[in-house]
């Protein structure tokens, strides 16, 4: 025989369902329930603590190619920013804000690169960070991924196929453009090539003369200036002879540019490993020029 019992039908937890959570990137809308959205791949903890905060958070976009040091960077970066609070002051918000940082600083203590991003969004570490600069009154919400070098280069030559791209990139209120100085004093032409895509894909992503990309900071930041020292002394000069493509249309695509230097590795040397074959590790860690462009970016932004 079956006993019966009586089982709640609970039916008013289906009402939550009811209400969808827009994405705060590509304000799809989702389920309340959702980790990432459903649409373009990004963290929905964004929307969630976006609708806690009276300030929306603004947006910075990182790019460059892969390999141009953009994990290495943005990780260094927020190590720095949160542990010096005399020049900006950081605060993470939420604790997947922490895990870039976390990623990239163990693998410099341990005399390793961060590994390669890989090109899911929803493998990305997204950093949404509080930040108080002495120039501003009122603190700024920012949010900052790590984007994959190789789904930014799929995006720019295949428009569409990274919807979290475009979407990103259309609310940015500025950008760092990370680009490998040794490769261009070598005279390897990959990485300027790439920029100038990405920079002419900007462009078009909004044209507007007023509140477009030519109005809109771009710190042009050339990265491994450890190995590079032509670069460091004039990042301008060094542009002009090196990536003369770049600093034209630099020239001509944004009216507020800027050209920078920056390391995070002091020296590094060369490691034969099973599998990899021939890796660079760093063997100390000195950063240079890492808050600059940030900094200036964040004193010119809207
Ligand atoms: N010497 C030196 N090498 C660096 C520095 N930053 C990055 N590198 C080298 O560049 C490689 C790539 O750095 P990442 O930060 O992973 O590059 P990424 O732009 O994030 O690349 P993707 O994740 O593929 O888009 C590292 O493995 C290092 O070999 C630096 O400051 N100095
Ligand atoms: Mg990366
Ligand atoms: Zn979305």
């Amino acid at each position: 025989m079956t006993k019966g019992v009586i089982v709640p039908l609970q039916s008013y937890r289906l009402a939550q369902y009811a209400v969808p959570v827009a994405c705060y990137i590509c304000e799809a809308q989702n389920t309340f329930d959702a980790e990432f959205c459903d649409h373009c791949g990004a963290p929905m903890a964004l929307a969630h603590q976006a609708t806690t905060q009276k300030m929306l958070p603004q947006m910075v976009a990182t790019m460059g190619a892969s390999g141009a040091g953009k994990t290495v960077y943005l990780g260094m970066l927020m190590d720095m920013l949160s542990r010096r609070p005399d020049r900006l002051q950081i605060l993470a918000r939420g604790a997947f804000s922490i895990t870039l940082q976390q990623m990239a600083i163990s693998a410099l203590s341990h005399c390793e690169f961060p590994e390669k991003t890989p090109n899911e969004p929803d493998r990305w570490n997204w950093v949404h960070c509080q930040i108080r600069h002495r120039k501003r009154r009122r603190p700024l919400e920012m949010i900052i991924p790590d984007m994959a070098g190789d789904a930014l280069l799929e995006e720019v030559d295949h428009p569409h196929s990274f919807r979290v791209i475009a979407s990103y990139l259309k609310k940015c209120v500025g950008a760092l453009v990370l680009v490998d100085a040794v490769q261009l004093r070598d005279g390897e032409l990959e990485n300027d090539y790439f920029t100038m895509k990405l920079i002419s894909y900007l462009g078009e992503l909004d044209d507007d003369p007023k509140r477009g990309w030519a109005k809109k900071p771009v710190a042009l930041v050339f990265t491994k200036a450890d190995q590079c020292e032509q670069c460091v002394a004039d990042p301008e000069q060094f542009a002009r002879t090196h990536a003369t493509g770049l600093w034209q249309q630099c020239r001509e695509r944004f009216r507020i540019h800027k050209f920078f230097a920056a390391g995070v590795a002091g020296a590094c040397a060369s490691r034969h490993t099973r599998g990899e074959g021939r890796v660079c590790v760093p063997l100390r860690v000195e950063p240079h020029g890492i808050i600059e462009p940030f900094e200036w970016v964040l004193e010119r932004m809207k």
